[in-house]
């Protein structure tokens, strides 16, 4: 059946193809034929990170180019700020509580229908490369080469179909190789292909290749607006303070006061910033850093000593405090998580010279984004899950020579329940009735549909969880976000226009009733729409 699918899409191509030749095609028409498509999917990539974006940390050339070349979405967000529940909706196009995957715990369903089968059925060769972390295997899809659970940056193993195999090298790096095998052995086929191109990187915790270790030691990367925000701890008069400095703090949930993810706080020492065996404090440090070290080659192994151990050194000569440690331990953290994104970056520009090269690049479209944003030291975080800004918002550019227009620019609010649903229609498929996304295909082409939607829905589970971060719906518009705490009973409303911060709550000030009452009612309208349960299912 499958077959007989596949050989009816090919010859409609070959018609098309021919008619095209008969007739004299132009530009448009090509694009008529089904692209190439890579996805490429990071780990936490937050869009401050992207200089795209205006990230006045780090450049990103080639996710520039993509951007520069094709469409960058300015306004796109996932619904559930964590990875297993954005892949979920990535294959699905439907949100957590209707593809079942609430949180990182559960196995994901594969039963159900996912773009990749869609695409598979329709012609398409499809693989999946790279991180994968749903537990159950890959559905779909020609080939599979997936990393076990998180997997890990140095030398990793990848799980097949046949069995497991190791390699030795960076994970970034190894990837890209096997997506580019990948097309390189199936290019000459006349059927499209879909590849799902899946980097560990740059996931905590933020390993570097060895070439980019202290590839930023010589600047200071300079720190979000809000690193001290939620400050709490030992300030500069050197005493324990168990509050916060008043006015920074007011106004906000309760519950950023019990999370587990800040830098001040709840970094790890041993994991995190990498120190030595001897600043290792308790078992679970020794732990961690012995499983971490045992993977490592002697090579890497003293290319690690020579670098980290110096920053051991000074840490302890400074014997810094407050605010001063704060300060170090970010540039620590944002310098190692920066190095990880260059090897993205370098290794996307790797693949585009591929496709260059080729004659690939013209009817293939390459999609960046992230499975959610991430806190870059903002509100003296790191991690992500609240439905905050930097872990809400992703980057999401894509360029398509043969479809899209170089410098399209969408600032229309997008989901990542709107990838499944374009991927399918980009295939020349119908889309079945019950994905709650959108095509963005129209969005590319710079011609947003009239009823394009005006506010999107948000909906974190993983509570009890790592981090302490409590379970949270809301609604965001083009400028407010209001959102329920619904386990503690508590509010926020920010106006992102007066506080792109959210550093202060409004949801009290009488000024903001009206807004309020309208996104009650905005908030019940979204969750009927999407058939939210009253009671979480899980
Ligand atoms: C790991 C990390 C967490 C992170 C989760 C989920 N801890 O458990 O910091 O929040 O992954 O990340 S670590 O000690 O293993 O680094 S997710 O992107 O997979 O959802
Ligand atoms: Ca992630």
């Amino acid at each position: 059946m499958k077959n007989q699918i596949k050989k009816y899409v090919l010859l409609s191509y070959l018609a098309l193809i021919v008619s095209m030749y008969i007739t004299g095609c132009s530009t448009e028409e090509v694009s008529e034929v089904p692209p190439n498509i890579i996805f490429i999917f990071t780990d936490d990539h937050a869009s401050h990170a992207v200089s795209a974006y205006g990230s006045d940390i780090i450049q990103t050339p080639n996710i520039d180019r993509l951007a520069n070349e094709g469409v960058i979405f300015h306004n796109a967000f996932v619904t559930n700020s964590i990875c297993a529940p954005s892949r979920g909706v990535l294959l699905t196009g439907k949100h957590s509580h209707i593809n079942g995957q609430l949180t990182n715990a559960q196995e994901f369903d594969g039963t159900q229908m996912t773009y990749p089968q869609v695409l598979q059925q329709s012609g398409y060769q499809t693989a999946m490369i790279g991180k994968w972390h749903l537990q159950s295997d890959p559905t779909g899809y020609d080939h599979w080469e997936i990393l076990p659970g998180q997997g890990h940056y140095y030398n990793p193993e990848f799980i097949t179909p046949e069995g497991t195999n190791h390699y030795e090298g960076y994970v970034t790096d190894i990837i890209t190789d096997k997506v580019i095998d990948w097309i390189e052995n199936n290019r000459e086929s006349e059927q499209p292909f879909m590849v799902n191109y899946h980097h560990k990187a740059p996931h905590r915790n933020w390993k570097p290749a060895p070439e980019h270790l202290g590839m930023f030691d010589d600047i200071d990367i300079p720190e979000p607006e809000t690193l001290f925000a939620n400050w709490s701890g030992e300030l500069d008069d050197g005493q324990d303070h168990e509050d916060f400095p008043p006015g920074e703090w007011a106004g906000r949930t309760s519950a950023v006061q019990t999370q587990e993810m800040t830098l001040m706080n709840h970094f790890d020492e041993a994991w995190d910033l990498k120190f030595p065996p001897d600043s290792v404090q308790d078992a679970r440090h020794a732990n961690l850093w012995s499983n971490r070290y045992e993977r490592l080659t002697d090579e890497q192994r003293e290319q690690w000593d020579a670098y980290y151990d110096a920053y051991y050194e000074e840490y302890k000569d400074k014997n810094l405090q407050g605010r001063d440690r704060l300060s170090w331990i970010y540039q620590r953290y944002i310098k190692d998580y920066l190095s990880t994104i260059v090897s993205v970056d370098n290794n996307l520009g790797r693949l585009l010279d591929y496709l260059e090269e080729t004659g690939l690049a013209e009817n293939t479209i390459v999609v960046y984004t992230s499975d959610q944003g991430f806190y870059l030291g903002d509100h003296g975080w790191y991690d992500k899950r609240w439905m905050y800004e930097e872990s809400l918002h992703i980057p999401l550019v894509m360029r398509w020579p043969a479809g899209i227009e170089a410098g399209t620019q969408s600032r229309e609010l997008v989901q990542n329940l709107d990838f499944a649903p374009t991927l399918i229609d980009l295939a020349g498929e119908p889309v079945p009735e019950d994905v709650q996304g959108r095509s963005l295909v129209p969005l590319m082409k710079d011609q947003t549909p009239d009823d394009w939607r005006s506010s999107i829905y948000y909906h974190y589970y993983e509570y009890p969880g790592e981090h302490a971060v409590p379970r949270h719906y809301g609604v965001r518009t083009d400028r407010y976000k209001l959102i329920h705490y619904y386990q503690v009973g508590e509010w926020e409303l920010f106006d992102l226009e007066a506080d792109r911060g959210e550093m202060q709550s409004v949801y009290d000030d009488p000024d903001y009733e009206e807004v309020k009452q309208e996104l009650k009612e905005e908030l019940d309208r979204l969750r009927e729409k999407y058939n939210v349960p009253e009671e979480d299912p899980i």
